[in-house]
Parts: structure tokens; sequence; C-alpha cells
């Protein structure tokens, strides 16, 4: 490790030099690290303040956590070798696989020593004569980089909503994705607030344990079963052996899923072929899957989404036996936000120990030292609250580090419209940053566009280093065209009109825009091939004002 006083800068620490830093060690730093360290021969470092790696699957360990893509699609493809060797076996993978599997790829690609953790990044400042990042850490050492990368996460900064009393609570209170080691819900009365994607799953879970629950919703969801259970040796043979086609497929589909995105539209079939392909959609499992894998205008047409509403509303009264629990876990509103799956969530509010509050019809007061209260004057008496109230998502991580660009204006500032990007991976003014999961990305099953981003961002530096060239950044007129052809295809979505983190609806005060690119992995991979071989199109280079590769050359 190269250090030297900067004298500019220093105020008695050493500034520790590297060619990139990365902010994250979940898929997208971990395989950020992989490229640049031992491809690009850079001088890398990788920081979490997490205690871990793994990201994602490193914090969110409540009960019932598990993935909702497939396990032979949630994982990286570029290690082939991995992907003969590593056993499937169940047809989703739960939280403790995920992370045993991300711990696996570190150790065998040696990552470890190159990822610093329980370090959090404080700010990252520009300096534009130097053309370098000076990165701050929350142990007060300095960084200097020539690149920075991001990759924050976008459901990755916890959201606990500011509900009336919740310091003066005197049992335990947990968020979903900060889940402590030593928490004992077994015989106790809990109370769990939210029912998104998270919710769901940890109210199936936890329920048989749970002396009491009591269900705090807010939004009644359509959800379908996830299907989950044993993958046979010859079925992951199978897709073993399969390998490049499935990820070539992959990799051009929409949603990167794993499965043929559905060409049938709804009405096209009779009510009975209707019903049959939706009920086939349920047996089969799977949210995505059910949206898009039956018909092709669910997520598009208010006719088709209608009779996929209806069809789960049936479901719901069929497994529910109290009518009256039943209409409240009827959702009435589109069905359009991340399609759900759970394993049980339903027939959950048919066990003795488990309510249903209706917190829309009946709010939320306030907690109290030892419950909740609702308007209605009920004290909900609990031991535990369970916060599964998702993320301030996308930008969430972006807004809580301070980022300084050009003309040290910060990227909250630069977003206070909402966030924007140029194909996700960049934006104007902040040159040499490159964003893993950046505002209007694709909306899709995560690592292949993950992948997808890594390998665009590291061809970049690639070619910057080739050039000795000293930063880029997108031009603004690039970005304002992307954010407007994201827009474009997302006021054709359904899911425009749903109330969702997917266009940053469920964070009070925050800016509901666009977040997504909703036209799909294949199209958007086609996109960043094309800029790349028209020489980066839409970005503009700076050429030496410092000698490239700083941290090596001006201190060796
Ligand atoms: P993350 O895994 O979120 O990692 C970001 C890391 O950055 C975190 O470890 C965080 O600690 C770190 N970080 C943030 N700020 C700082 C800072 N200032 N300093 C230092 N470190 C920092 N996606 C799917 O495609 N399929 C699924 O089935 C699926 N299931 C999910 C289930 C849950 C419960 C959740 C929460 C998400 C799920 N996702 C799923 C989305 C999931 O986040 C992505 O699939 C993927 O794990 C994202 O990886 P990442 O590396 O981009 O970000
Ligand atoms: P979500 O999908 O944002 O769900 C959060 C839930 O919490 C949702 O039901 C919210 O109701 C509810 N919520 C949020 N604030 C409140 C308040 N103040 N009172 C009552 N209820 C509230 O987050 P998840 O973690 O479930 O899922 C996020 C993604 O992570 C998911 O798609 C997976 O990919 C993993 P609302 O619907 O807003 O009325």
């Amino acid at each position: 490790m190269t250090t030297t006083p900067l004298a500019k800068r220093s105020v008695g620490t050493q500034i520790i030099n590297y060619d990139a830093v990365i902010i994250g060690a979940g898929f997208g730093g971990i395989y950020m690290l992989k490229k640049l360290r031992d491809e690009l021969g850079l001088k890398v470092r990788a920081f979490d303040k997490a205690a871990g790696v793994g990201g994602t699957w490193f914090w969110n360990r409540y009960p019932g956590a598990l993935s909702d893509s497939e396990t032979f699609v949630y994982c990286f493809s570029w290690d082939r070798e991995l992907c003969q060797e590593w056993d499937i076996n169940t047809r989703y993978v739960d939280q403790p696989q995920i992370l045993s599997y991300m711990n696996h790829v570190v150790d065998r690609h040696d990552l470890r020593e190159d990822i610093q953790l329980e370090t959090a990044i404080t700010s990252a400042v520009f300096d534009e004569e130097t053309s370098r990042w000076l990165i701050s850490t929350d142990d007060g050492q300095q960084y200097s980089a020539k690149y920075l990368v991001t990759a924050l996460g976008l459901l990755s900064a916890t959201n606990i909503p500011n509900i009336k009393g919740l310091n003066q609570f005197k049992g335990q209170t947990y968020h979903t994705a900060n889940w402590p080691a030593d928490a004992v819900l077994e015989g106790k009365r809990v109370g769990v607030i939210g029912t998104g994607s998270t919710g769901t799953q940890v109210i199936t879970a936890i329920a048989p344990v749970v002396g009491h629950l009591s269900v705090f919703q807010r939004s009644p969801q359509y959800t379908v079963p996830v299907g989950n259970g044993p993958v046979s040796r010859e079925a992951a043979d199978d897709i073993k052996r399969n390998y490049d086609a499935i990820w070539e497929q992959v990799r051009s589909s929409r949603l990167a899923f794993g499965f043929e995105e559905s060409d049938i539209p709804t009405m096209s079939v009779s009510p009975e072929e209707r019903k049959k392909i939706f009920q086939r959609g349920w047996d089969g499992g799977g949210g995505f899957r059910f949206m898009f894998q039956t018909f092709n205008d669910i997520a598009i047409d208010e006719q088709a989404n209608l009779a996929a509403q209806d069809f789960i509303r049936e479901k719901i009264s069929e497994i529910v036996k109290d009518p009256e629990t039943a209409r409240k876990l009827m959702p009435r509103d589109l069905y359009a936000k991340r399609p759900l799956c759970d394993s049980g969530y339903y027939a959950t509010f048919n066990r003795p120990n488990v309510s249903l509050v209706d917190v829309k019809a009946n709010p939320i007061e306030e907690i109290t030292a030892t419950g909740i209260r609702t308007a209605d004057g009920v004290e909900h008496e609990l031991d535990v609250i369970v916060f599964a109230t998702g993320f301030d998502a996308v930008d969430g991580n972006y807004k809580r580090i301070d980022i300084r660009g050009r003309n040290n204006v910060s990227i909250k500032d630069h977003w206070s419209d909402g966030p924007s990007s140029y194909l996700s991976v960049a934006t104007a003014n902040f040159p040499n940053m490159f964003m893993i999961l950046g505002p209007n990305g694709p909306f899709t099953n995560l690592p292949p566009t993950i992948e997808t981003e890594v390998e665009w961002v590291s061809d970049m530096i690639e070619y910057m280093e080739d050039n000795e060239l000293a930063c880029t950044e997108p031009d603004p007129e690039s970005e304002r065209q992307w954010s407007e052809t994201c827009r474009e295809i997302a006021d054709k979505m359904l899911f425009a009109k749903g109330d969702s983190w997917i266009f940053g609806a469920n964070i009070p005060g925050k800016t509901n825009s666009v977040y997504f690119y909703m036209g799909g992995l294949g199209p958007f991979s086609e996109m960043l091939t094309s800029v790349k071989n028209a020489d980066y199109r839409g970005f503009k280079f700076m050429s030496l004002s410092v000698p490239v590769r700083y941290a090596q050359k001006a201190l060796s």
C-alpha cells in the first residue's frame, strides 16, 4: 500500500492512494473488485460498512428471507467453473445459502484482502485540480482514487417510518434488514408493520413460532405461491450442461429471470383458457413468472391486469376462512408493483394466533411503551415490533454519503428533482464516478444486470487507461435523453400508476420519479454496446492534466 502526505489536503493524517475505490461488497462490489484488480491490474480497495461481505444477504437475516429469483439465475455467471461446481439443491436460495455462496466466491478469488469491512464511506469529493476523488471514512482515514465505483445497492438504505412514540417502546424493535443474531421471537407477542415482499416472507415464517402475531397492513398485496422445493440431480445437471444457452437467453431477455416471457395477450384467449393459464402459473410458482410468463400484457393493459387481479382475489377468498379477514386481505388497486410470491402467506391468516389490523382504515396513532395504539383506541400489546417497511430505494444510500462532483455540487442537490443517470452507470458533473445499479437501470433479476454494468464499466476504465485519459463524464444532454427514454417507457407501464418504491412513492417527501429503465436487460445491453462501439457516445473525455495512474506513477 502506498501512502503519501498530500500537504494540501492532509490534516495530520496520511492519504492512502488507490487507482480505484469501490463502495459496497455485495454482488456489484465483489465483481467490480475482481475485474479491476485481476483483469486490469489496478490497485483497488473495496469498502463496506457491514461486518461481512454479501451486501443485501449480509444484512437481511430475518426468518424466511429467500430469493424470488431462481437459484440458477441468482448467482454470478462469470465464474464458469463455479457454475459447474456449485450445487443447486433448491429452486430458490435462502439467505444463509446466498451468503455462503458469496463468501465462497470472495475466498475462491482471494478478494478478501482487498475488502475493508466495518468501514463506512462518509464523503467523496472530486478534486478538479488533480482529477481524483478524495474519500473519507468513518474512522477518520482519507483515501484518494482516480476512479470511484459506487456499488451501494438499490435496496439497502432502510426505511423506518417516523411513527409517533417510536422511542418510548420498551420491547424490542427490529428492521428486517438489520436483523440481530440474538433476536428471540418464540412465544412472544409480535407485531409486524409492512406487508411487502419482506413482510409476507417474515410473517409466514414466524407465525408458527410466535405467541401471537399482529400484522399491521397498510396495503393488501397480490401474491402467488413461490413454489420452492428441491431440485433433482437430473435437473441440476441439465442446468449445468446448458450453461451457455441459459445465460445467453437470460442476457438477451427483458427480465433476466431465466424464462421465456409470454407473447400471448390476456384477452386473446377464452375465459376458460385464461383461467387455465393463470392456474398453471399459480401452480408453477414465482411472482415474475405469474405476471410475465402467463400473458404478455398484465403490466401494461388494464383489462388484462384486472383479469389477473380477479384470479388472485378468488384465490384469497378460497384460502382464507374468515370472510372479513379475506376481504381485508384483498387488494382492489392495480396489480402493478414488483410481483410478490410467498410460501403460504394468505393461509397464515387462518391460524388462531394471527390477527390482521387494517391500518389504512384504522391508522396507527402511536407506538406506546407496551405496544401499538390504533385510531379505534385499541392498544395492541407487543413484546417485539418488526419493521418490514422497506427501503429508501435506488438513491437512498447516495443521499447518505456526502458525494460532491464538479464545483463542489452535492449529489443531493444534483438529484433534487429525482435521481438521473446516463445509462445507469454515470451522471454528469461527477467525473470518473461509475455507478453499479445507479438510477434508471433495468428492472430485472439483478445479478445479470449487475454483471452487465460491471463489465461495461471495466471496459470503459480499460479504455481510459489505454488512452491515457484523465477523466470522463456523460454530457448532460445524453443524460437528459436517457431520462426521457426511461420516462416514456415507464409511462406505458401500469407500474407507473401503482404506489411503490419503484417510483419512490414509499418514502414521505421523496420525489415521485422514474427510477428504472423498464425496457429490459437485452435492449439495455445492446444500448451499452452501441455506445461503447461508438467511442463511448455521450461521454466526454479529458486527457492528461495529471498523470494517469497517479497513485502509482507519482508515488513510486
Ligand atoms: P447490495 O447487496 O445492497 O450491497 C451494497 C452494499 O453497500 C451493502 O453491503 C452496504 O452495506 C454497502 N454500503 C452502502 N453504503 C455504504 C457506505 N456509505 N459505506 C460503506 N458501505 C456502504 N434481487 C433479485 O434480483 N432477486 C431477488 O430474489 C432479490 N431478493 C431480495 C430480497 C431482499 C430481502 C432484498 C432486500 C433485496 C433483494 N433483491 C433481489 C435485490 C438485491 O439487493 C440485489 O439482488 C443484489 O443483492 C444487489 O447487490 P449490490 O451489490 O448491488 O448491492
Ligand atoms: P416494500 O415493498 O417497500 O414494502 C414495505 C411495506 O411496509 C409495505 O407494505 C408498506 O405499505 C409498509 N409500510 C411502509 N411504511 C409504513 C407505515 N408508515 N405504516 C404502515 N405500513 C408501512 O419493502 P420490502 O422490504 O417488502 O421489499 C422491497 C424489495 O426488497 C422487494 O421488492 C424485494 O426485492 C426485496 P404500503 O405498501 O406502502 O402501503
